[in-house]
Order: structure tokens, then C-alpha cells, then sequence
């Protein structure tokens, strides 16, 4: 297992579609396996393949107090959006950032596990942001997409100052 690097935001890598998983192989199951140790030693409660620049359909998720956890996706795609809901979101890409964005309260999410056996779950609260952060992850997207631009230049501007 390795702890991978994380790219962080405007890095124009995080901006790549991940491609669908179409192997379950032993390399798989390594990347699966060091997604987890990367977000358990950054700490965060999701990451996407996408983030350490591994252009895959591929996301890792530990909210804690769900059941079964922690959970792991391979090629998801959300089947039911209901609702909306606020909430103040993060980003390991995204350093020292926290801002409210609107997202779906209740989800569906249908996806693979790591041994290519299908499953699909219901999610709402934390659990249900986390699973929609990390699928646009996968597209390409960020949560600060979401805010104003200029709003968005401030934060471009604030993490070149802790790059530089
Ligand atoms: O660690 C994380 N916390 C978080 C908090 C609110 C909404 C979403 C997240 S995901 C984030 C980890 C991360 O960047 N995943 O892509
Ligand atoms: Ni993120």
C-alpha cells in the first residue's frame, strides 16, 4: 500500500473525465487499497481516483456511522436526485477552503465493487454530499465550480499564496 500525492486546484488534471473500469484485477484492488490510506492520512471522508491523478471511475468513502462503511465505488452513477439541501463542503484539492453549495438531499447510487459484483444504495445527509462531490470528481468538476466567479478568483488567489 502508498500513500499517493493529491493534486490540488487549478491543477487542470483534476479538470480529466475518469474512464470507466472495465478490469477487476489485482491492480484494481492495489489503487482501491492505497485511495484509502491517501484520504485516512490527509484526513478526509472521500477522495476520487481523479484526485491523484489516476484518470479512473474510482472513489473511496468514509463518513463514519454508516452501514456498512468504509465504501468504495467502481464506475458509479446516480439513479434517483430528490430534493435539495445546503451544506458547508471541503475539498482535499482544495486546501483551507470551506464554502455552503446546493446539492441533490437524497440520492441513489448504483455502482461496482472492486470484485465487479453490482450493487446500488440510498443515501441523504453528509453520506449522499460526499457521494455527489465525488462523482464530479470523476467528471472533471470541483465544488468552488459551483460558486460565484468572484468568489472562485479569491480562492485561486488565496491558494497560490500557500503554494508559493
Ligand atoms: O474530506 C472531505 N470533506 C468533505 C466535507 C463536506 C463535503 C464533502 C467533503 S469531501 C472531502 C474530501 C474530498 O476532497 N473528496 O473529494
Ligand atoms: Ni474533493
Amino acid at each position: 500500500m502508498a500513500i499517493r500525492d493529491i493534486l490540488h486546484h487549478p491543477d487542470e488534471r483534476l479538470r480529466t473525465r475518469a474512464k470507466t473500469v472495465s478490469k477487476y484485477d489485482d491492480k484494481l484492488e492495489t489503487l482501491v487499497a492505497d485511495m484509502f490510506e491517501t484520504m485516512y492520512a490527509a484526513p478526509g471522508i472521500g477522495l476520487a481516483a481523479t484526485q491523484i491523478d489516476v484518470h479512473l471511475r474510482v472513489m473511496v468513502v468514509d463518513c463514519g456511522k454508516q452501514d456498512p462503511y468504509p465504501l468504495h465505488f467502481i464506475n458509479p452513477e446516480l439513479t434517483l436526485l430528490e430534493g435539495t439541501e445546503e451544506m458547508e463542503e471541503g475539498c482535499l484539492s482544495v486546501p483551507g477552503i470551506f464554502e455552503t453549495v446546493s446539492r441533490a438531499e437524497t440520492i441513489k447510487v448504483r455502482a461496482f465493487d472492486q470484485y465487479g459484483i453490482q450493487f446500488e444504495m440510498e443515501a441523504d445527509g453528509l453520506l449522499a454530499v460526499c457521494i455527489q462531490h465525488e462523482i464530479e470528481h470523476l467528471e472533471g468538476k470541483l465544488f468552488v465550480d459551483k460558486l460565484s466567479n468572484f468568489k472562485q478568483k479569491r480562492i485561486i488567489k488565496k491558494l497560490s499564496k500557500l503554494n508559493t
